[in-house]
C-alpha cells in the first residue's frame, strides 16, 4: 500500500516510517520530485494540516496525508498551537522557540502542556478524513538531550522524568502524539481500502 506523505520535515518522515513499519510504504515528496514550502496560513491545526494534504494530492492524484502539529501550553493559554513552527518569529528554529517558551514560563509553577497532531487523509476518492492524537506532558527548566526534533528537548511527557530528546526513537514513537494519531489513520487503512491503493 502507498501513500504519500505531504512534509518537509525530514524528521517527521522518518518517525512516520518507524511508526509505519513494512505495513505501508510511505512516499516522500522527494519521491515526486516536489519541492518547496506548502504554505500554512490556517488558525487551526486540521486547517492546515488539510490544506497541504489537498494541496499534493491536487498536484499528483496520490493518495495523501499531512499531519500539522502543535504545542499547547496550559499557562500560556494554548499557545503557541497552530503557530508552533513561527512562535519566535519568521524563519523556523528550534531553539529560539524553546528559549521563547522557557522565557515566559519563568517563575510558573504550571507547566503543564500538551502536544497535539492532526492528520488529514486525502484518499483515492478525494473525500476528507482527519485523525487525533495528544500526548500530555509538562515543560522543563532547560532543554535537555539531543534526540528527536523541534520542542522536544524541553517536553517531558507524563509519567517519565525524560524529555523526548531524551528518549530513543522506538520510545517516543511508543507514545507519542503522531505515533498515536498514525494508529488511528494505520487502523482506518486496514480496515477501509485493504490493498487497493
Ligand atoms: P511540515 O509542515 O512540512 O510537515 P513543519 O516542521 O512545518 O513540517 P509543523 O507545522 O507540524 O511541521 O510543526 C510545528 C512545530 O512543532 C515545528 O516547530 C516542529 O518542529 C514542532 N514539532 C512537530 N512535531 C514535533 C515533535 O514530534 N516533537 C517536537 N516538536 C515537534
Amino acid at each position: 500500500m502507498k501513500i504519500l506523505f505531504a512534509t518537509n520535515n525530514k524528521h517527521k518522515l522518518e518517525e512516520v516510517r518507524q511508526i509505519a513499519g513494512s505495513g505501508f510504504e510511505v512516499i516522500s515528496l522527494e519521491d515526486v520530485a516536489l519541492t518547496g514550502d506548502i504554505p500554512e496560513e490556517s488558525d487551526t491545526l486540521e486547517g492546515n494540516a488539510l490544506f497541504k494534504a489537498r494541496y499534493i494530492f491536487d498536484k499528483t492524484g496520490i493518495p495523501t496525508f499531512a499531519d500539522d502539529t502543535g504545542l499547547e501550553v496550559e499557562a500560556l493559554n494554548g499557545r503557541p498551537g497552530v503557530y508552533s513552527a513561527r512562535y519566535a518569529g519568521p524563519g523556523k528554529n528550534d531553539r529560539k522557540n524553546m528559549q521563547k517558551i522557557l522565557k515566559e514560563l519563568k517563575n510558573k509553577t504550571n507547566r503543564k502542556a500538551r502536544f497535539r497532531t492532526v492528520i488529514a487523509f486525502i484518499p483515492p476518492d478525494g473525500k476528507e478524513i482527519f485523525f487525533e492524537g495528544i500526548v500530555n506532558g509538562t515543560i522543563g527548566t532547560e532543554p535537555r538531550g539531543s534526540y528527536g526534533f523541534g520542542y522536544d528537548p524541553v517536553f517531558l511527557p507524563e509519567g517519565y522524568d525524560l524529555t523526548f530528546a531524551e528518549m530513543a526513537a522506538d520510545l517516543k514513537n511508543s507514545i507519542s502524539h503522531r505515533s498515536r494519531a498514525f494508529a488511528k489513520f494505520a487502523n482506518y487503512l486496514n480496515n477501509n481500502l485493504g490493498r487497493e491503493l
